[in-house]
């Protein structure tokens, strides 16, 4: 593979002939040829630019100029269709796939422009003339002086990728950016002690099995901190069981629905606001019928919602002081689930509702603390078993318990219809024990629900 760079500083990649670039060169796998971009004038000033049509500051390299430096190179060109790779910050930001895509190629010319620019028509002269591809590329979204940076930077970045030029092609595969699409795990060496910082245990257990569970574990607690970019492009197949469980604590769910929501979605837990009460209507009676056990008739279905589910309901309880509704929304604005809390206006008995249970026992102290009502939990079928529920339900407990924190010993109860075991599992998960029975009216049916308590300041 050979690389030419033109550039105005060719002293600049005298680092080229350093470590990896600089062997592969001795060994014969690599070839690059640096050339002066002003030796391609006729001048006496060897001039390489001039001010800007149309006015403004700085100034524009001139395409006659980098014509003649890049026709000298094609000259050259043994035949396969070389790339011509212009480092802009107005380029696409370089990613490993176009690297992967340059090494294959046989020849790369690189011309470095100032940051003012080259004139546009040589990147458009050699885009209409096919012998050659032309690739407009930059490092991210920052300025530099020139791109000779940029230069070294894609050689480095395509060389390494060129057959026989890293030692071990494993190590390859493993980093970032590659087939895991994951940013890199920490890694360590000795000694195990550096100014009172240890190196991580589970590196030291020689369970090997441990140390890949913790080195992916932290590979996707990074990403998903720094590059949700990254999270929201990973695909399905890429994804463990353990993978699915931690992204759900950093707050990424994989709907069952593959062909609606094909990636991860990242799902945000707030207060829904007054103008949501459509919304959570229109969503509340998508979801209430799943709850009923079968063979509830639809009117008595129908009537609960329009008593208590109507966009009006919603408004009101949105506009109530005693009652919090959260909702766990997608980036899209879309309602994968909300709930209902009621809470006391004293922390007395006061709005004790109805088959609320007063008096009972947990961890061997009977309740004397206020008493608040989870009185609507419900997800969106397409999130049904993709761990939004635990995480939803821990964010509801701890916004509850957030809005009575001057209360010493608050509880929260709620009901569940008894066939509902489902819902029963996911209760006791964080922390609710069952309590007892209340009768539960669906229009003007009578359902058998269980009711379930927790104490509110218990950690999960
Ligand atoms: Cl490729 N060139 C210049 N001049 N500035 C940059 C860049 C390239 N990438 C980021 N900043």
């Amino acid at each position: 593979m050979r690389f030419d760079v033109i550039s105005i500083f060719p002293e600049f990649f005298a680092a080229l002939q350093l470590s990896l670039v600089g062997k592969a060169q001795e060994k014969g796998i690599l070839d690059i040829g640096i050339h002066n971009l002003r030796d391609f004038t006729s001048d006496i000033h060897r001039t390489v630019d001039d001010t800007p049509c149309g006015g403004g500051a700085g100034m524009v390299m001139k395409a006659d100029i980098w014509g003649k430096a890049i026709d000298s190179i094609l000259a050259e060109n043994s035949g396969l269709r070389p790339v011509l790779a212009i480092p802009t910050p107005g380029g696409k930001q370089l990613k490993q796939a176009d690297c992967h895509r340059l090494a294959k190629s046989s020849q790369v010319i690189v011309a470095c422009g100032r940051y003012e620019g080259i004139d546009a028509r040589v990147a458009q002269y050699y885009r209409q003339n096919s012998q050659v591809e032309v690739f407009e590329y930059s490092l991210g979204d920052y300025v530099l002086n020139g791109g000779e940076v940029a230069a070294v930077a894609l050689i480095e970045a395509v060389a390494r990728l060129v057959p026989g030029m890293v030692g071990n092609p494993e190590s390859l595969t493993e980093e970032s950016y590659s087939a895991a699409g994951l940013l890199e795990y920490p890694v360590y060496t000795r000694p195990l002690e550096f100014r009172g910082l240890a190196v991580p245990e589970v590196l030291l257990s020689g369970n090997h099995q441990k140390v890949r569970q913790w080195r992916r574990e932290q590979a996707l607690r990074k990403t998903a901190q720094l590059r949700p970019d990254l999270i929201r492009a990973l695909a399905r197949e890429q994804l463990e069981k353990d993978d699915l469980r931690q992204l759900a604590a950093a707050g990424w769910f994989l709907a069952a629905d593959s062909e609606k929501y094909p990636h991860l979605q990242q799902i945000e837990f707030r207060p829904a606001r007054l103008e949501e009460a459509k919304k959570l209507a229109d969503f509340a009676a998508q979801t209430f019928p799943d709850a009923c056990p079968p063979g509830m008739r639809p009117d008595s279905i129908a009537s609960f919602i329009a008593e208590n589910l109507s966009e009006s309901c919603f408004r009101a309880y949105l506009n109530d002081e005693t009652r919090r509704v959260l909702v766990a929304c997608t980036d899209a604005g879309e309602i994968a689930a909300y709930s209902l809390v009621i809470i006391p206006r004293a922390a007395g008995v006061a709005n004790i509702e109805e088959g609320a249970p007063v008096d009972f026992v947990v961890d061997g102290i009977p309740r004397e603390g206020p008493l608040l009502y989870l009185s609507k939990l419900y997800l969106g079928k397409p999130w049904r078993g993709s761990g939004l529920c635990q995480q939803f339900l821990k964010a509801v407990l701890a916004d509850a318990a957030a809005q009575c924190r001057e209360w010493p010993e608050p509880y929260i109860w709620l009901g569940t219809n008894q066939t509902n075991k489902r819902a029963q599992r996911a209760y006791k998960k964080v922390g609710f024990l069952l309590s007892g029975q209340r009768v539960f009216f669906v229009g003007d049916e009578s359902n058998k629900d269980i009711t379930m308590v927790r104490r509110l300041n218990m950690k999960n």
